[in-house]
């Protein structure tokens, strides 16, 4: 029976490894940049996501920000800011539905310089 149990907890684990969720890989601005500008916010993912949820935090809270790539899962997502960016520390979070269906989520910090 051991043996069986073992068996199976082996296959799901190999599943689960064949299906993995899609990462976020990369995110413009770069995580801790310090840039002088921002002209859009991007996250790039190794399988496309689903982001459900984005939201831009500011030295003054939460700032609007508009999607450009809207709903569907997307390799490539892209916000824009719609409100001018004083310097500051600022931070995105995200969350979203990765291809193999995973709830994820994820946030990056960046500067703004003078
Ligand atoms: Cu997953």
């Amino acid at each position: 029976m051991k043996s069986i149990t073992l068996a199976l907890v082996a296959t799901l684990a190999t599943a689960t490894a064949a299906l993995a969720h899609s990462k976020a890989e990369d995110t413009t601005p770069a995580n801790e940049a310090t840039v002088e500008t921002v002209e859009v916010i991007e996250l790039r993912f190794d399988d496309p996501m689903r982001v459900t949820a984005i939201s831009l935090i500011g030295p003054d809270g939460e700032m609007e920000i508009t999607r450009e790539t809207g709903l569907d899962p997307v390799t490539e997502f892209r916000a824009i800011p719609l409100e001018a960016m004083p310097a500051g520390a600022y931070s995105v979070d995200w969350r979203g539905l990765s291809a193999d269906g995973h709830p994820m989520q994820g946030a990056f910090a960046f500067t703004v310089s003078d």
